[in-house]
């Protein structure tokens, strides 16, 4: 990605999932942001053409436009309130949570919270789960046992771009929690 994509995607999602008065700006309930409005408001300089370009060569589909191209809004990653209109969907059994190993004792003691967002954020492979992680320090894959928290009542959802989303992770329905001692250590007397 260029600089100039790079700088703009960061914008959007700033924008778009956490600060739209920073510019000014109001979403409407469902997260969607006029796009003229934007362009006009932005303290970044994009137009028309650069927020497509944005939009359609974000790697995780970060965005989506409304069919009558008018509005943008984020898929998923809101700190703001905002109502997605997601139906809540049945997960595969094992879905995965990238974070890093300082968070673990936390983690183990309360479960999983979205902390700033409004969703805890898992992926269905453990690649994506991975990269995640790698953005908070040194990476731990966590299990979550999905379905099997779906049966028991937790409501999941699917954001537009893959990304699955659920209010919170009990530490019972958690893998993971205790990355195994490395052999060379486990024998050292
Ligand atoms: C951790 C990115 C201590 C949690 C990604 C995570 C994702 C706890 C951090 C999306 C905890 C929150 C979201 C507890 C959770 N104690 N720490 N009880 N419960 N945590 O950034 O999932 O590239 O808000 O493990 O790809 O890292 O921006 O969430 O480490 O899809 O498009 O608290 O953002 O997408 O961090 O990332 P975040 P996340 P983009």
């Amino acid at each position: 990605m260029t600089q100039s994509l790079t700088t703009a995607s960061k914008f959007l999602s700033y924008i778009l999932r956490h600060k739209p008065d920073a510019i000014g700006l109001t979403l409407d309930p469902e997260g969607w942001a006029n796009i003229q409005e934007l362009i006009a408001k932005a303290d970044i300089t994009i137009d028309l053409e650069l927020l497509h370009e944005v939009v359609n060569t974000s790697d995780k589909k970060r965005f989506a436009i409304s069919n009558d191209g008018l509005y943008i809004r984020a898929n998923q990653g809101h700190s703001i309130e905002v109502d997605l209109g997601l139906e809540p969907v049945e997960p595969p059994e094992f879905l995965y949570h990238g974070t890093a190993d300082r968070f673990l004792d936390s983690i183990k003691n309360n479960g999983l919270y979205p902390q700033n967002r409004q969703y805890v954020h898992l992926s269905a492979d453990t690649d994506t789960a991975n990269k995640v992680g790698q953005r908070h320090g040194k990476p731990v894959i966590l299990t979550i046992h999905a379905l099997q928290m779906h049966q028991k009542g937790h409501e999941f959802f699917q954001a537009q771009n893959g990304v699955w989303l659920t209010k919170s992770v009990p530490t019972e329905a958690i893998s993971g929690l205790n990355p195994k001692v490395p052999y060379q250590t486990r024998h050292q007397s």
